[in-house]
């Protein structure tokens, strides 16, 4: 990034009050959690080992009745807590105490905002803390599951179903605190868009729907289909970024 345009993003920032921030799953991979589509992310990892018709079966229903193992190995690497946030997480963090980020919609499941320290977050694909019984839908919660996860076992309700976490998998509802946001989108001055390919939907259209109405900062390593809707467009490292606009703002 050049330092005109760090400049021109440190003083959006300055001036803003009501900033939101999307984010997806390349805001954690400096945390060691892969993404998605990269070369190096989940796609490609789970389709060398295992025997998954297609990646996305991972998140599937069907599939996953036949065979939860794939997406519980990727649940216990979500959950490590040797996984910590990121220095971009932290820097999200920091402008919700400074009162400049009104909200963090993230389609990550990885919690790693809220560990940061960020208290408004709507986690739009859902979450780990709760779960259910996949066959008679009895509600655990993370702490019900979380040592079988972690043992590597598939977690079992009395009936002997499998309990699934409420990640949001293809074709299910999403939470209704996102479809709110959805269809009815909180004010905004700037939308910072971090580490996502946009290429989920319903949830980038939430994102696309604010930048077409506001300043709009998009950071990613790769570039996104809609590069052209956005003010700036900064195609490097996330923690390289939040560290570059962070010094900006703690030297005024
Ligand atoms: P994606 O399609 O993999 O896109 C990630 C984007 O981030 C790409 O454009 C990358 O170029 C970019 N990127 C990767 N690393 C960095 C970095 N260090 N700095 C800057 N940019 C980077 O992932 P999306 O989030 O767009 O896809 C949505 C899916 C992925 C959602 O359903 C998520 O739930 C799901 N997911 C979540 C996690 C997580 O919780 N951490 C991990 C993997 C997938």
């Amino acid at each position: 990034m050049d330092t005109s345009t760090a400049q021109k993003i440190a003083s959006l920032i300055e001036a803003s009050k009501k900033i939101i921030v999307f984010t997806g799953a390349g805001i954690s991979t400096n945390s060691g959690i892969m993404d998605f589509r990269s070369e190096n992310g989940l796609y490609n990892f789970v389709n060398e080992r295992y025997e998954l018709p297609y990646p996305e079966a991972l998140f599937e229903l069907d599939y996953f009745a036949k065979n939860p193992t794939p997406f519980f190995e990727i649940a216990k690497m979500m959950l490590s807590q040797d996984v910590r946030p990121s220095l971009c997480h932290e820097f999200i963090a920091w402008l919700e105490a400074q009162q400049k980020v009104s909200l963090t919609v993230t389609q990550n499941i990885d919690m790693l905002h809220q560990r940061a320290g960020s208290k408004r977050v709507v986690e739009c694909h859902g979450t780990f803390q709760t779960a259910r019984c996949f066959s008679c839908s009895s509600p655990y919660s993370l702490k019900d599951v979380e040592a079988n996860v972690m043992g590597g076992e598939i977690p079992r309700c009395d009936c002997g179903g499998v309990i699934k976490p409420n990640i949001v998998f293809f074709g299910e509802a999403m939470p209704e605190t996102f479809m709110k946001l959805l269809f009815n989108p909180p004010a905004a001055d700037l939308i910072l868009v971090l580490g996502t390919s946009l290429q989920v939907q319903p949830s980038s259209q939430f994102a696309l729907d604010i930048a077409s109405r506001a300043p709009s900062v998009c950071v990613s390593l790769a570039p996104t289909p809609y590069d052209r809707r956005m003010t700036h467009v900064i195609h490097e490292d996330l923690d390289e970024f939040a560290a570059a606009i962070w010094d900006r703002l703690n030297k005024h």
